[in-house]
């Protein structure tokens, strides 16, 4: 058989060899000569319904399953609308792919129809971006997208295809080996001189404490992480996206650090003479006020990317390289150390877990999220792929949904972005398909993108979706109550009817308000063959507790004031 193929064909030779299967996208003309030779390749196409939704879908699909998600759009709105999801890849270092038509290379900078610089406005949002004008750089350009895309720190990379490149023809040669880019290197090695400094403190503290980072499950480092601190008896934090790097249950998981984190998380760090920080990035939401943050703490960073260390903050000891590797070659060097003071220390201030665990409150006729994301965790026996939305509802599943495996919680945690969670959890589902995919969204973020119910249907997809429904956009509420004197400002959030909402796109709904009606909503949700939308309409001006307000000392934590009431309704009032 000939090697001559159009370069559309070549796009799509070149992805099913990259092991591509699945593609999330939305036609136009500049992509057109693409989509029409995709139907002669073995490639499932997820039509979306807005082109934000198809990269959400590919960064749902990426972290599900460690693989590179694709997604494809046509040139102008079709690639401007990428740009959100884009932002939220780069942010939370998620792999995916994404194919944009462009207008004919003679027609560029020339306005021509539908014509945008989408390399210029994706700069600084990906983490590399290629406009290709000639059909014979497309097939190797695509092999290395897939690799900038994976290899080291991942990220999205954004590939922008003139529409002549895609219909002219060439001889394809596709050249399977390793991708060598000057100037990239992903596999770095620190000295033998930083092992040792680092081993030496390690062996030396009394007070450390791990910080399990998202890099944690990027690596592949998860035993190692947990036998290192077995050994050495040190307790761990994480941060948001490090949830499911370490198992919730494990006695030395402390849960999660932050401006939203367990109080007692908080204060072990800021006591603690050892931070050892795991493929994280010390996000603002973590460390809060960097002046008095981890004060006696002398600091580890193990890190991918050269470029965070001692970028927020001045570490001790930096080891540049993938978490697994650098471990390998740390550990051995680790001695087991007997750390029952600082144990004893930490479980002490445990202590007051019930001041943020409203899970004691008896029934007053008040249904909380909390009550409803502690009963999903229940039924589903922590065993669900959960991927939430931004916001009030995001911060209490992170509390209350106990995750022990890797890549079960799915959040856009950097960028922060509403409407992530509905195509997020379809691009799970679609890597996953026997996995149990939950969605959980507040009322706001759900209704930012909620017409790929939509693709759901037409792709018949069993997910569940539960819309945690405060009748606030919570999150932006909670602010204003607490810094704004409760002045409300454009919170209050009307909502249509989401079971119905649901029953216009021939899926189920179901509209919950009582918390004995929790449970039985869910186990039928479950075995509803059909994606099931659940309207939760839960407690209007619930706080999340505890909160470390934007820059301010890491231990000076609001705290829940008290167990009962908790607050009143709206309707109460
Ligand atoms: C409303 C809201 C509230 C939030 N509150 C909190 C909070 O209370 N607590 C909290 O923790 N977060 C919170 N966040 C999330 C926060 O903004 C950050 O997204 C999060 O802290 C980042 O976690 P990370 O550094 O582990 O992951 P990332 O930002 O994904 O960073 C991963 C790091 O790992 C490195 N890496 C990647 N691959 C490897 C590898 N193979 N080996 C080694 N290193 C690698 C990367 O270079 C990077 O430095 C909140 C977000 C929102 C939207
Ligand atoms: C696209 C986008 N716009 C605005 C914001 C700012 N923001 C953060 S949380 C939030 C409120 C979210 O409301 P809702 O989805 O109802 O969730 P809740 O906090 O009530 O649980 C807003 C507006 C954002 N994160 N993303
Ligand atoms: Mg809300």
């Amino acid at each position: 058989m000939s090697n001559v193929r159009t370069g559309a064909q070549i796009i799509w030779e070149t992805l099913v060899r990259e092991g591509v299967k699945t593609v999330f996208g939305y036609p136009g003309g500049a992509i057109l000569p693409a989509y029409d030779a995709m139907l002669d390749y073995p490639v499932r196409h997820v039509l979306v319904r807005h082109e934000q939704g198809a990269t959400h879908m590919a960064d749902g699909y990426a972290r599900a399953s460690g693989e590179v998600g694709v997604a494809i759009a046509t040139s102008g709105p079709g690639a401007t609308n990428m740009v959100t999801g884009i932002a939220t890849a780069m942010l939370d270092s998620s792999p995916i792919l994404c194919i944009t038509g462009q207008v004919g290379s003679r027609a560029i900078g020339t306005d021509a129809f539908q014509e945008t610089d989408v390399t210029g406005v994706t700069l600084p949002i990906t983490k590399h971006n290629y406009l290709v004008s000639d059909v014979d750089d497309i097939a190797s350009t695509i092999h290395e997208a897939m690799y900038v895309a994976r290899s080291g720190r991942p990220g999205p990379v954004l590939v922008d295809i003139t529409k002549d490149a895609q219909q002219l023809s060439t001889e394809l040669e596709w050249d399977p080996s390793d991708v060598k880019l000057p100037g990239y290197a992903p596999d770095l090695r620190a000295t033998e001189a930083e092992y040792q400094r680092a081993a030496d403190l390690i062996n030396r503290a009394k007070r450390p404490v791990i910080f399990a980072g998202h890099g944690v499950m990027l690596s592949g480092a998860m035993g190692q992480v947990l036998d290192l601190a077995e050994r050495a008896n040190i307790p761990i934090a994480m941060t948001l996206l490090g949830i499911g790097g370490v198992p919730a249950q494990h006695p030395l998981n402390m849960g999660m650090m932050g401006m939203h984190g367990e109080a007692w998380v908080n204060e072990a760090i800021q006591e603690a003479d050892l931070l050892l920080a795991f493929g994280m990035r010390f996000d603002d939401r973590v460390t809060g006020n960097l002046k008095t943050y981890a004060p006696n703490a002398r600091k580890i960073h193990i890190d991918i990317d050269p470029a965070e260390f001692n970028k927020n903050v001045k570490v001790d000891v930096a080891l540049a390289g993938d978490l697994s590797m650098v471990l390998s070659d740390l550990s051995p060097l680790v001695e087991s150390g007997d750390r029952t003071d600082w144990l004893h220390t930490i479980h002490d201030m445990k202590g007051d877990v019930a001041v943020r665990d409203i899970q004691n409150l008896p029934d007053n006729g008040h249904l909380y999220a909390a009550h409803v994301i502690n009963d999903i965790w229940r039924i589903t026996n922590g065993k669900a792929i959960v991927v939430t939305d931004v916001g009030q509802h995001q911060m209490w599943e992170a509390q209350y949904y106990r995750h022990n495996e890797p890549r079960t919680l799915i959040t856009s945690g950097g960028l922060g972005t509403m409407g992530f969670a509905l195509p997020a959890a379809i691009g799970a589902k679609l890597a996953n398909p026997d996995a149990e995919v939950w969605v959980v969204a507040g009322d706001g973020g759900f209704q930012m993108t909620m017409a790929e119910l939509a693709t759901i249907a037409q792709e018949n997809i069993k997910i569940n979706v539960a819309v945690i429904n405060n009748g606030y956009l919570g999150m932006v509420r909670q602010w204003q109550e607490f810094f704004y004197e409760r002045r409300y400002a454009a919170t209050p959030l009307l909502s249509p009817d989401f079971a119905k909402l649901a029953e216009c796109f021939g899926l189920a709904g179901a509209t919950i308000n009582t918390r004995a009606d929790v449970e039985p909503a869910i186990s039928k949700a479950r075995s509803d063959e059909r994606t099931v939308v659940m309207d939760f309409q839960v407690e209007q001006e619930d706080t999340v507790y505890p909160m470390v307000p934007a820059g301010a000392d890491l231990h000076k934590m609001i705290r829940r004031p008290s167990l009962a009431p908790i607050v009143e309704t709206a309707d109460d009032e």
